[in-house]
């Protein structure tokens, strides 16, 4: 090539260079902070957790606020206004993890409003991982919180007594799908797609993950886990690598739907370790999903899963068994819920 040839051709790859090295760059940036959360009543959420995040707060901080928000809404299926087990009693779930891996959890605890504290204190207080039941209910009250009452609220009576009629237990996949909501026949109520006419629920656990304006990750989430459950069953919510997993150099995830199938896969650390293996959030999440169908098909057919997964970059994304799992985005570019994509 003479001089004059490879002078034009460098006049006419500049400008690729150029766009390629900014899409690199592009490719390359970082989206912090920002707080992704499962379902729509993730949004408020969101907002909570924003406070403390674009104040460049800690995501630990941060996930416990927007925790304590949702367990705050009475009317909400999260918390102790949530929907009891089938003995009528309302147990909590949750759990707490940071970016050194500290992490803290309690399961089955009986009229205390906030576990997300609760497993916070577990966390930083005591040498221990889980606290249960009765256990984890006297922590808390030597620990200065309030033994609430345990009537239940207007919506989980009703419900509970409806459900009474027939007392069959039946997870039923994500409301979303449920043919009140779609026709429409909503309760009132901030968060009332969780309560349907005909005594129906799901979709009770709030699972939120943030990256701080440092780059560090943490998660949490708390529930009252699946309705009419039995007494001292205990889901994927409060057990690390179930219902979350944070590994601050790779990323984190979080998860919503029937515990009981992702607990058999030890499914949001799967999800990281998908990461871990390079893949996006959104395929680390499917191949999660995946694993949960190709067990059982059938059974998959009749159950939801979802989970919701964020790597170092701040990408995000999700992936459930079936139609109708969404999740809620705040970042300085985004403010909005997304559907996610799902297999069946
Ligand atoms: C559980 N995973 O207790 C929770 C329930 C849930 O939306 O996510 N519902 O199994």
């Amino acid at each position: 090539m003479n001089r004059r040839k490879f002078l034009q051709l460098g006049a006419l790859t500049a400008p690729l260079l150029t766009t390629t090295k900014s899409f690199a760059k592009k490719l390359d940036q970082t989206t912090k902070p920002i707080v992704i959360s499962t379902w729509d009543s993730g949004m408020p959420v969101n907002a909570e957790a924003w406070k403390i995040l674009s104040a460049s707060g800690s995501a630990l901080d941060a996930v416990e606020a927007g925790a304590i928000h949702i367990e705050n809404e009475i009317n909400c299926c999260v918390g102790l206004g949530g929907y009891p087990d089938r003995d009528g009693i309302v147990t909590l779930d949750s759990c707490i993890m940071d970016h050194h891996a500290n992490c803290g959890a309690v399961a089955g605890i009986e009229r205390i409003k906030h576990p997300v504290s609760v497993a916070r204190k577990v966390m930083e207080k005591t040498p221990h991982v889980i606290l249960v039941g009765a256990g984890a209910q006297q922590f808390a009250i030597e620990n200065g919180f309030i033994l609430e009452s345990n009537t239940l609220s207007n919506d989980a009576q009703n419900a509970y007594t409806e459900w009474l009629k027939k007392s069959e237990y039946k997870p039923v996949i994500n409301i979303e799908n449920q043919p009140a909501v779609q026709a429409g026949k909503k309760q009132n109520g901030p968060f009332a797609p969780n309560f349907f006419e005909d005594g129906t629920a799901n979709h009770d656990t709030m699972g939120l993950v943030a990256m701080d304006v440092k780059g560090n990750l943490s998660g949490a989430v708390t529930t009252s886990g699946m309705a009419f459950k039995l007494h001292g069953r205990v889901g994927d919510s409060p057990i690390i690598g179930a219902g979350l997993f944070v590994d601050n150099e790779i990323g984190a995830a979080t998860s919503s739907g029937t515990g009981e199938e992702v607990i058999r896969i030890c499914g949001t650390h799967l999800v990281v370790e998908f990461m871990r293996q390079g893949y996006s959030p959104e395929m680390a999440c499917k191949k999660a999903v995946e694993r949960i169908v190709k067990r059982d098909k059938a059974k998959a057919k009749t159950l939801q899963v979802g989970f919701l997964a964020m790597n170092k970059k701040g990408q995000y994304g999700a992936y459930a068994i079936q139609k109708g799992f969404v999740f809620s985005v705040k970042s300085n570019n985004e403010n909005q819920i997304h559907s996610s994509k799902y297999i069946l």
